[in-house]
């Protein structure tokens, strides 16, 4: 079919169209990305294939998400299907795979952790979701695809991250509780993190902060609280579904804010130096919102160096592991090379 000239088509047939390029070259650009990172090994450690390791743990994930979640035909079938649209977008996973990496790394059983990955996700899902809302970030693209309010409407996009975080504690609660961690302290740790004094107090202040100049102990509290807070509370389930010991709750807490605040400072970088087709979500956003970051606070060398620093921190709390917390080490060292 021919396509008609601009002037002659609608709105929303010109933006199916942008979103279908917009999704045909980040398609294409994910798959170069992943030839490259095939050749990718952290010698430093050991022999984990990462990137198998990543693959093998988001087919887990995913799997596990698409029998926790109704059927897409399930009544009201609109919001069950705007639910499972953004959450099998493509999205990486890292939340939940760093959440069984930690089972794994404190001897746990990874199928053990499984319904609290799945529920970090959601609750990361959701949150990305609302992000998305023209009240919010005003965001067209996630994910590599048209954001949920684009699709769905603003209001069905409000109750589909409504219906994600609620759906997060009906599937946490289906895990089983450890010796030391009953499922009211599991349940606590994650509505903490999905809470007024976390991820959306680093929202609210991020929103507050947009078109004012931050001090670095501002940006760190946004970032601490809106990003860091997610990895670090996906560690300590992983390790809680493990039955750690004080020690190890502790250190992977440590490893878990040091990793969060790495990953943040990355995502600020690769917003600046990254195209739109390669990061699945709009680049240069940042700037034109004038949003709080680290290369604005402190300059793009400074903030790849504050990069390295903290994920040496983060390897540095994973002493007293033995081996089983390489593919964790080796994570920590594929998150400061990613490029989306
Ligand atoms: C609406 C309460 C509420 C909070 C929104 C998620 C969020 C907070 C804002 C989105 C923008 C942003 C920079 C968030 C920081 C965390 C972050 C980098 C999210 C993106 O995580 P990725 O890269 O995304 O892991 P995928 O899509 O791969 O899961």
């Amino acid at each position: 079919m021919r396509a008609l000239p601009g002037s002659l088509r609608s709105p929303e047939s010109e933006f199916r169209d942008r979103a279908m390029n917009f999704r045909v070259e980040h398609r294409a650009s994910r798959i170069k990305n992943l030839a490259s990172s095939i050749q990718y090994r952290v010698a430093a450690f050991s022999n984990v294939n990462l990137t198998l390791y990543l693959k093998s743990r988001q087919q887990m994930i995913d799997r596990a998400l698409a029998r926790f979640l109704p059927k897409e035909n399930a009544p009201p079938p609109t919001i069950h299907k705007a639910m499972r649209y953004s959450l099998f977008a493509g999205g990486k996973r890292l939340r939940p795979i760093l959440c069984l990496a930690t089972a794994e790394g404190c001897k746990g059983n990874v199928s053990e952790a499984l319904p609290f990955a799945c529920a970090m996700e959601c609750i990361h899902t959701y949150s990305l979701v609302h992000d998305d809302l023209p009240s919010m970030d005003n965001d067209d693209f996630r994910r590599g695809r048209a954001t949920c309010h684009k699709i769905f409407g603003d209001g069905i996009a409000v109750l589909t991250g409504d219906a994600l975080l609620t759906i997060a504690f009906e599937i946490a609660a289906r895990g089983k509780p450890t010796r030391r961690y009953p499922m009211s302290e599991i349940l606590r740790e994650i509505s903490t993190a999905a809470g007024s004094r976390k991820l959306i107090a680093g929202q609210v202040a991020d929103l507050e902060a947009e078109g004012k100049k931050v001090s670095r102990a501002e940006l760190r509290y946004i970032h601490e609280n809106k990003t860091a807070a997610m990895i670090t509370t996906s560690v300590r389930l992983g390790a809680m579904s493990a039955n750690a010991d004080a020690k190890r709750l502790r250190a992977v807490t440590k490893f878990g804010h040091a990793l969060g605040l790495a990953f943040q400072v990355i995502d600020d970088i690769l917003d600046v130096t990254q195209t739109t087709e390669k990061l699945g979500k709009s680049a240069g956003k940042d700037v034109a919102a004038q949003k709080a970051t680290y290369p604005a606070v402190m300059g793009l060398e400074a903030s790849r160096a504050e990069a390295r620093r903290l994920t040496n921190a983060a390897q540095n709390a994973l002493n007293i592991f033995g081996k089983e917390a390489n593919p964790l080490r080796e994570l920590a060292n594929y998150l400061l090379v990613r490029e989306y």
